[in-house]
């Protein structure tokens, strides 16, 4: 399998038209391209920033608000500005970008303008032949450090799809890891992993004035090997010079990670990073993700409405997980959820903790608490096996 092109698209600044966006992006990740999906009202900073980190071949910006000359000229300036000018940028706006302002934007950088009236599988079509040759490994000399990083991982991404990395495991890569903490969150879809990583990215760079984050947030690949990497359309708080973070396809492997995900933990490892954050795809009741100790401490985040309690003898992470977050715990049934998953934790006499959070709440006490938990020191051997 080739490797995939890699895309970002993006709604600007002050603008919230996303449903042209939206289909576009479908279209392409039918059609084998990876999809970073930035959301509607994103500044060209934030743009710039995600698609070096992401390391995607082109940006396309979907612009129905006006100002789209200056906006779509900023990003690459921007993108020139930090060294990434082979990162191209393209987009359309119907009914608001003429043919005469084309024509300047053109002239400012932009690769291309699509009008209305443009069929789908004619842009697909473009986008495949315009970006199917990818950058060249490494990057530039003198190119800032994120950019050198996200060459990187795409090298590993890409020797994992090209099948020509043996697929060896890595025994222990903590062994490597000394300095930074990793932390596993998996749950099901929908659970609110997502908004729960960026509250703690939040907690975590206001207690560390210095700490650095990365984040390696998983997506499923979809039949024609395209995927929709979406989850930095719900990241407000990461979108920051110390966040790196990077969207990562399945690319055929079940289970909830990449291929590529060990390797690419270990690079990120040896960058310095105070903390590296692994959100898995959604997972279902006998994933079992972080294998091989992979990470530190394991996040188990649920939804408070998982049917019967029977279903809760199903889920094989109640019994590996450190910490059972049951997140939107303002629903109706999340009392009777924590003592469900209370007295099913109990049996398996571990020391596991349960968290209740409300992500969507800013300041919520619940992941102020779950960040304490991943925080503190870790507890002799001897403490541990006591509940608190
Ligand atoms: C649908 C729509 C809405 C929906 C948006 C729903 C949503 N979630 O997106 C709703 C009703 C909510 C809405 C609201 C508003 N809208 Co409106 N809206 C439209 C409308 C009718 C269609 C846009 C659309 O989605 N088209 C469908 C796409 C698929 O087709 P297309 O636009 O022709 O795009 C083609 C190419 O350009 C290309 N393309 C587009 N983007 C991209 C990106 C990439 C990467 C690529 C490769 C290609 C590509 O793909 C298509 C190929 O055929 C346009 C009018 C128009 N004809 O454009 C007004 C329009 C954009 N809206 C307008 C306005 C003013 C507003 C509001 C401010 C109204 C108000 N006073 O509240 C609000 C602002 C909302 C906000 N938060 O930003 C104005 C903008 C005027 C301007 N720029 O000066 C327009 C032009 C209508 C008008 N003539 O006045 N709107």
């Amino acid at each position: 399998m080739a490797a995939p092109i890699r895309i970002l698209t993006a709604v600007p600044i002050c603008d919230g038209h996303d449903s042209a966006i939206n289909t576009i992006n479908l279209e392409f990740i039918r059609h084998g391209i990876e999809v970073v999906y930035l959301g509607y009202h994103r500044y060209a900073e934030d743009i710039v920033r995600a698609a070096i980190q992401e390391d995607v071949r082109a940006v396309g910006i979907s612009s129905y608000n006006g100002g789209h000359i200056e906006f779509f000229a900023e990003v690459v300036r921007q993108l020139k500005k930090r060294g990434a000018d082979d990162i191209k940028v393209f987009g359309g706006g119907g009914g608001t970008i003429t043919h005469d302002d084309q024509r300047v934007m053109q002239k400012r950088g932009v690769d291309q303008i699509f009008f209305a009236g443009t069929s789908l599988s004619d842009m697909v079509k473009w986008v495949h032949q315009r970006y199917r040759k990818g950058h060249k490994h490494g990057g530039r000399k003198g190119a800032p450090a994120d950019m050198l990083l996200a060459r990187k991982l795409t090298e590993i991404e890409d020797s994992y799809a090209n099948g020509k990395r043996p697929r060896k495991k890595i025994q222990n890569p903590k062994s490597k890891i000394q300095n930074t903490k990793v932390i596993g969150f998996t749950g099901p879809g929908g659970a609110g992993k997502t908004t729960l990583i960026d509250e703690l990215v939040l907690r975590l760079l206001n207690r560390g004035a210095k700490s650095r984050i990365a984040i390696l947030s998983h997506d499923p690949s979809v039949v024609g090997e395209g995927a929709l990497l979406g989850d930095r359309a719900t990241m407000i708080n990461s979108q920051d010079d110390r966040v790196f973070m990077r969207s990562m396809a399945t690319r055929g492997q079940s289970g909830g990670l990449s291929p590529a995900t060990e390797d690419c933990l270990r690079l990120l490892a040896d960058n310095d990073f105070d903390y590296v954050i692994i959100e898995t795809v959604g997972t279902g009741q006998e994933a079992m993700p972080f294998q091989n100790k992979l990470v530190d401490q394991t996040v188990l985040v649920m939804n408070p409405d998982y049917g019967a309690r029977l279903q809760l003898q199903k889920i094989v992470m109640l019994d590996l997980a450190d910490i059972v977050v049951v997140n939107k715990s303002d629903q109706e049934r999340a009392r009777t959820a924590m003592s469900e998953i209370e007295r099913r934790i109990e049996q398996n006499k571990r020391d596991q903790q349960l968290v209740a959070t409300v992500a969507k709440r800013h300041r919520d006490a619940g992941v102020d608490k779950l960040c304490d938990l991943l925080t503190q020191p870790a507890r002799p051997a001897s403490k541990k096996g006591k509940r608190k």
